[in-house]
Order: structure tokens, then sequence, then C-alpha cells
């Protein structure tokens, strides 16, 4: 991996850094086809598309039984696993969950209420990007926030990974479905015979789930459009540079088109680190695929002046993971407001996150958290403001009321105001 130097780069460049995007565009054509196959002939679409895709002629469309089959009979480790992550993930959506409120604001009581939202579809990526670990942070806090029917769907296969679908059942789905790609959103955005719509579709995908959610949002809620993953460590001279090798490395793991990218003001740590990811890169089993992102123009190990220079970049970079591997750590996070989660000292490696922290991974990638964040109950609740107001604080704000109301020439404003005085 090459070591640059910021004040050094051109234009294209930083382009490569900082205009990632989702690579959506080169499928939309086909997606928009899938999508209006799978409206207007349902459950008969999505198994010729299984067989046409994914080389399996489905039977039954739903296979929420299997799921709980699968929990019965996954390797007692690997379910006491899926069960600790879930324990974590719960623990930390609970605490996001919004209480009810009502305030006295001079005679006006207004609050906030919070109410789940009906239903929820989430995707779990097949094949082999099978996640069992994004069911679960796709369920657990749809189910937490309320909701009360929570469908997921995963690519079909001849035998479903059987890890999903155990962590799929430990989630809490209501149901599960084996559909794939960008006929499994439109399924769940849109329902087919087997299929309830639901009111919100989230989880990541590859390009063509993206595109599709792309294609549904506004008939139904998406979380984001999600890309290839990212990480960003900002590291100075106490940074181990080992520890953010292997934090590159592991991200570079994902995806060929994975970002990965290290910022130090520390000379000797650019030059270690960019060493020793070389080094554990050989040493893994996806050798190639963390080959290829390492070497792609959206990585590297970039020299910076400062640390000031370096949080800049940080931020104008607004990544999906933000590892600060420094002594002033929470100082620089407090400089760097747009990161989707940040992973802070030296026992806290993105991979925690990942699985058993507790938060999410579902999180904005292509600088999308500069206006969001990730995955969490938030996603599944909706708001409604309530107000009652008292006659004497009515008559404290009528001419306000009525004097804007005239002003914008709507006088059954002002007197749906005046009437209450006569
Ligand atoms: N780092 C990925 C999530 C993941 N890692 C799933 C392992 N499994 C994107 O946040
Ligand atoms: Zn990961």
């Amino acid at each position: 991996m090459d070591v640059h130097t910021i004040a050094d780069l051109g234009p294209d460049e930083r382009s490569a850094l900082f205009d990632r995007d989702a690579g959506v565009e080169a499928v939309r054509d086909d997606v928009q086809d899938i999508v209006s196959q799978v409206r207007e002939e349902g459950d008969v679409a999505l198994r010729r598309f299984a067989s046409e895709f994914d080389g399996v002629e489905v039977g039954n469309v739903d296979i929420t039984d299997a799921a709980e089959r699968a929990y019965e009979e996954v390797d007692d480790d690997v379910r006491a696993a899926i069960e600790d992550a879930a324990e974590n993930i719960r623990a930390f959506h609970e605490r996001q969950v919004p209480e009810d409120w009502r305030e006295d604001f001079e005679g006006r009581e207004l609050g906030r209420r919070y109410r789940p939202l009906d239903s929820a579809g989430v995707y779990a990526p097949g094949g082999t990007a099978a996640y069992p670990s994004s069911a679960l942070m796709g369920v657990i806090p749809a189910k937490v926030a309320g909701v009360e029917h929570v469908a997921v769907a995963t690519p079909p296969a001849e035998t479903v990974n059987p890890v999903t679908l155990a962590a799929i059942h430990v989630a809490g789905a209501d149901a599960v479905y084996q559909v794939g790609g960008a006929q499994a959103i439109a399924a769940l955005a849109y329902g087919t015979e087997t299929v309830n719509a639901t009111d919100i579709v989230v989880g990541p995908g590859n390009r063509w789930v993206t595109a599709a959610k792309a294609e549904v949002r506004g008939d139904v809620a998406i979380d984001f459009l999600a890309g290839p993953s990212e990480i960003m460590v900002v590291a100075d001279a106490t940074a181990d540079p080992e520890l953010v090798a292997a934090d590159l490395v592991a991200q570079a793991e994902h995806d060929e088109n994975a970002s990965v990218v290290a910022v130090t003001d520390d000379e000797g740590v650019a030059e270690a680190v960019a060493e020793s990811v070389e080094e554990q890169a050989g040493e893994r089993e996806r050798e190639a695929v963390i080959r290829a992102a390492l070497e792609s123009d959206a990585s590297g190990v970039f020299r910076a002046r400062s640390m000031s220079e370096a949080v800049l970049f940080a931020e104008e970079y607004a990544a999906e993971h933000l590892s600060i591997q420094a002594e002033d750590d929470e100082e620089l996070l407090e400089r760097i407001p747009s990161a989707g989660s940040a992973f802070l000292g030296p026992y806290s490696p993105v991979a925690a996150g990942d699985y058993a922290a507790g938060t999410n991974h579902v999180l904005p990638t292509g600088g999308a958290a500069r206006v969001t964040g990730g995955l969490s109950v938030d996603t599944f609740v909706r708001s409604t403001t309530v107000q009652r107001l008292s006659e004497d604080s009515l008559s404290d704000i009528s001419e306000t009321i009525t004097t804007l109301a005239e002003a914008e020439g709507l006088e059954g404003h002002a007197e749906s105001v005046r009437k209450r005085f006569e």
C-alpha cells in the first residue's frame, strides 16, 4: 500500500478518495425491469428469478419454519455466539428507545409521541457475502422499536445458510422468505401473494440490491444506499502500526471495492502501517480480495503535516468506520462530526462493532455520514407532535397567528382563531 502526502494530492487522487459511490448507475435499467416484473407477476417472477439468477428451483418462498430448525441444528458454539452477540446488540438498542414527552410552553402543552412502524423488511445478503451478523443488525433494532411484523429476505439456495437462518430466528423475525437481489427488495416493498408488503426496507446488499432500494424509495421508506465498506484510521505517533494495519486488512477483506485509509502526522507510523499491511495481507485467506482493495485509488496511507490536517482529511472523507488511535482521541473525535461509527483506543477494533460490541454495523458509506447515522431504533419509529392550548395561551398568540395568516392571504386561518373568542 502506498504512502501519500496529503499536501501533494492532485484533483484525481482527491476525487478517488472523496467521491466514493455505490456504483448503482450501471445496473439501474436492469433493476427497473426486475422491479416491474415482481410488481406485475408476484411469486411467479420470484421463482423465475430464483431459477435464472440463483440456479434454484424454489418451492415455498416462505421459509420461516426452516429458520427455527436451523437454530436447533447449528453447532452449539455458533448458537451461543449468536445469542451472546444478540444480547449485546439488544441492550445497546434498548437504550435508544425514545420516550414520549409533554411540556408546558407558557400555557401551550406541547410534546412528541413515538410509535413503531407497523412493518419492516430486512435484507440479509447470501452467497459469499452471507453475513449472519447483518441479520441481527437489521432485525433487532426493528423488534426493539416495537415493529410488529419484521420480515427478512435472504437469497435462495439448495440449503440456505443455516447460520444466517439461526441468526434471523434469534433476532426475532416474524417471517423469512427465500428471495434475493433486486427482486427481494421489490417483494418487500410491494408484496406478492406470499410476501407481505412492508413500510420500510433496510439492510446492506450488492449493487442490485442497492439500486433496487433507490428504485422503491418514495413508495416505501428505506434506510440509506450503502456502498462498499470503508475505514478511516486517524493515528498519531502513539498508535501501534500493527493494530492499525490489522483493522485496514480486516476491512479490505470485505470487498475488492472497499476503501481503506489511514492518516497520520508521523512518518514512522505511516511507513510501518504500509509495511505491516503488506505483510498481514499475505497471511490472509482472502489475500486476493484484500490486495485488490489495498491497491485501489480509494485506499492508502496518508501523511499529514499535523493532526489538525489529519482531522480535516478525516472529516472530508466522512467514513463509515472511523478508528482513532491517538493520545487525544476524544478531542480528535470532537473535531470529526462526520462518521458512521467511531472506534476509540487500542482495544476497539472495528470487528468488535461488526459483531458483538452492541453497536450497529449497518452504517452510511460514500460520505453519507455527513448527513445521517447508521441503522438504529430511530429508523423504525415515527414521531407525532402533540399540542393542547389553553384559552389564555391561544389568546396570547392569536395576534401573531392572525397577522401572519392575513399576510399569507389566508383569511380562513385567521377566522378559525377569532371564532374561538366570539
Ligand atoms: N464491516 C461490515 C459489517 C460486517 N463485518 C459484517 C463482518 N460481518 C460493514 O459495516
Ligand atoms: Zn466487517
